[in-house]
């Protein structure tokens, strides 16, 4: 025997292993053991030959024997073999079957989405029996079907994962989603009456709600209306990414950009609006900005309210529309450095925040802060925690709200606008309106309480008492075509003064209506949309000023509407169209639609940048010169445009209103379905 060790030893280099060489005699011992195949078959055949006649028939008798029970035992056996089987594989897919409930229905801390993408596609649903495809399935809309080249395949496995999960769940769903949903024709109202906090009883915390959108029928093709708002959506695009790309605003006349945060506001306003009108590259161009540019981790200022409701609910949704766990990522770190705003003597937030230094203050003239502004960020707030099963995020806005309940010097549950947050209490009492610094706090009440599974009376009863209150002290009739509008209510002295931005609530009225509240919000939403309406059509260029004053008694050569010279700019504010949206989902009535056309054309006419962009004006009343004022709101991409899609649209799954809530800046969320 020879050992490598010793080279090893000898300094030759150095070597993991041993080896050993055997030598020839140890292969084959001379005259000793032979255990060759050849000898081995040689002697069994001389054996065989030495046996007599007869036994070796016994011996061939006995073979043929035990062959033929072989055979017999063999085919039963075989079905045997093949019931067990079958039987453990059908245990099999129950147990499957039955995981992801148990798995919904226990929630997680951090959603799947996450681990997925973090896995980069290695899903651990995947592990899941992917139940028999349906006939004609179709990945939701057509126009909802971006397949990005690059993500194709990890969004379809995520697809037929999600939906092998929710066919699971839908079974279970089906029954309590018939029993919460009201016609708006009922006057009842039925809400769950649990209180139970909707957060103990979410079942769907583990994933985006791409899949839930989805139905199984075939697409519904895009119309002309449509493709007129997509060609406007490519041309405001167009302008800000030849001048302003990767900055706030875009100026389209003077071909530049100017800046409220510098955190690229428009492109994550516009993102969820160029998924839904299927615009799959510039969306792609959108994430690649978002993925290596966008960076919160900066010294700046920022409102919380409008970096909430943009920014977060922007991110939220287009994670929602796409799963594409990049938005989730980007949504909790904006998120996470939104919190220091909470930590005042009150808990009502700081109206603004430093992203990059975690310092929150009110503005520098006061120690208030707008209600609507800290009453309008929940929708946000809550989904994040629902997302990442961090309750830090709903606990802060929740104790806004559950404040801003039992407060007094509300009227007829009509709130001031001012709130401070050292004290906790109203300031500026006394003056009440449905528009600026107030108007979305009554729009969250209803959208919070369809948003949690329509459990959270407190917030049902606010907005009823609300609505109620608007019924009691702000509505009044113009002359002469006798409009109905809200105007306001300043120290017991009613202004028949109305900001577009109150004609949000004929939209919010009629979703309150749909959910089960009574008919005569419904009734009321039909006869404000139409002062709405009033408010461009009334108008020389056919778009709205910003407010309107309207007359209260008739006078000879007067319509309804006055402007004033300071209030005669437009904004390219999404209001009207919003609602005119909600109006036409919840009666089918065209009349809708073709009110959302003119205003499109005006749009057109008025506010079209030949080089690219949209711009506010400075006076809708004449249309010689509107006085262009340099400036594209980012609403107008994430908003205004997004409602003009979808009020255009006949399909009533795209973005359907049973399954998702928008946020105030037009940014759907999903609705949390009730377990
Ligand atoms: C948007 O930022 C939101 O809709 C907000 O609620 C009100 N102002 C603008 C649009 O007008």
């Amino acid at each position: 025997m020879y050992s490598g060790a010793a080279a090893a030893a000898a300094g030759s280099p150095r070597r993991d292993f041993i080896f050993v060489t055997l030598g020839p005699e140890e292969v084959v011992g001379v005259g000793g053991y032979n255990n060759s195949k050849a000898w081995r078959r040689r002697s069994c055949w001389r054996k065989w030959k030495q046996l007599s006649r007869l036994q070796r028939s016994v011996i061939l008798f006995l073979f043929a024997f035990l062959a033929v029970c072989g055979v017999i035992s063999y085919t039963s056996m075989g079905e045997t073999w093949k019931s067990m089987t079958n039987k453990s594989l059908d245990d099999q897919r129950t147990t499957e079957q039955e995981m992801p409930r148990l798995k919904l229905a226990n929630p997680a801390v951090l959603p799947a989405p996450q681990k997925a993408d973090a896995n980069h596609g290695d899903y651990p649903e995947l592990s899941l029996q992917k139940p028999p495809k349906p006939p004609h399935v179709h990945r939701g809309p057509s126009n909802l079907q971006i397949k990005a080249p690059r993500r194709d395949t990890r969004l379809k496995t995520r697809h037929d994962t999600m939906r092998a999960v929710e066919e699971l769940v839908k079974a279970d769903k089906i029954e309590k989603t018939e029993k919460s949903i009201i016609s708006w024709r009922g006057a009842v109202i039925e809400p769950d009456q649990s209180t139970e906090p909707p957060s103990s009883k979410i079942t769907e915390l583990e994933k985006p709600s791409s899949v839930a959108a989805e139905d199984q029928k075939e697409p519904v093709p895009i119309n002309e209306r449509q493709l007129a708002v997509i060609e406007a959506f490519r041309h405001a695009w167009k302008g800000y990414k030849d001048f302003a790309w990767g900055h706030d605003e875009l100026k389209p006349l003077s071909k530049s950009y100017s800046e409220w945060f510098g955190l690229g506001l428009t492109l994550i306003d516009a993102l969820d609006t160029m998924w839904i009108l299927g615009l799959k590259e510039e969306f792609e161009e959108a994430r690649k900005w978002v993925a290596n540019d966008l960076v919160f981790d900066k010294n700046v200022d920022v409102n919380l309210f409008e970096s909430t409701i943009r920014i977060l609910g922007g991110l939220l949704s287009t994670y929602h529309l796409s799963g594409d766990s990049l938005f989730l990522e980007k949504a909790k770190d904006i998120g996470n450095r939104l919190m220091p705003a909470f930590k005042t003597p009150s808990k009502i937030p700081y109206s603004d925040v430093n992203i990059g230094r975690g310092t929150a203050h009110p503005p520098r003239w006061t120690s208030d802060s707008t209600v609507a502004e800290v009453t309008s960020i929940q929708l946000e707030f809550r989904e994040l925690s629902r997302l990442t099963g961090d309750e830090k995020f709903r606990k802060a806005v929740d104790e806004v709200m559950k404040h801003v309940h039992i407060l007094s010097g509300k009227n007829d549950g009509l709130v001031p606008m001012f709130i401070n947050t050292n004290s906790g209490q109203f300031t500026h009492l006394g003056v009440y309106t449905l528009g600026a610094r107030a108007d979305s706090y009554y729009e969250y009440l209803l959208k919070q309480w369809i948003q949690g599974g329509k459990k959270e009376n407190e917030l049902l009863e606010d907005y009823v008492r609300a609505i109620e209150g608007v019924k009691k002290h702000l509505l009044q009739r113009s002359e002469p075509k006798k409009l109905t509008f809200v105007g306001e209510l300043a120290h017991g002295h009613f202004s028949a003064k109305m900001d577009h931005l109150v004609c949000f609530l004929p939209g919010t009225l009629a979703l309150g209506a749909h959910n089960g509240l009574a008919a005569d919000h419904m009734k009321l939403a039909e006869t404000l949309i139409e002062t709405c309406y009033q408010m461009y059509a009334q108008v020389e260029t056919g778009l709205s000023p910003e407010i309107v004053h309207f007359n209260l008694h008739a006078q000879k050569g007067h319509k309804d509407v006055e402007i004033k010279p300071a209030d005669r700019h437009n904004l390219l504010r999404p209001e009207t169209v919003e609602s005119l949206f909600y109006m036409y989902r919840f009666t089918g009535d065209k009349k809708y639609q073709d009110w959302g056309w003119e205003i499109l054309q005006n749009f057109n006419r008025y506010t079209r940048v030949p080089t690219g962009g949209y711009t506010s004006i400075n006076n809708v009343q004449n249309p010689s010169n509107p006085e262009p004022r340099d400036k594209m709101e980012s609403f107008f991409l994430g908003e205004t445009l997004k409602y003009m899609f979808l009020l255009f649209s006949d399909d009533i799954d795209l973005i359907n209103l049973d399954k998702y809530i928008f946020n105030t800046e037009a940014h759907p969320l999903p609705i949390w379905v009730p377990a």
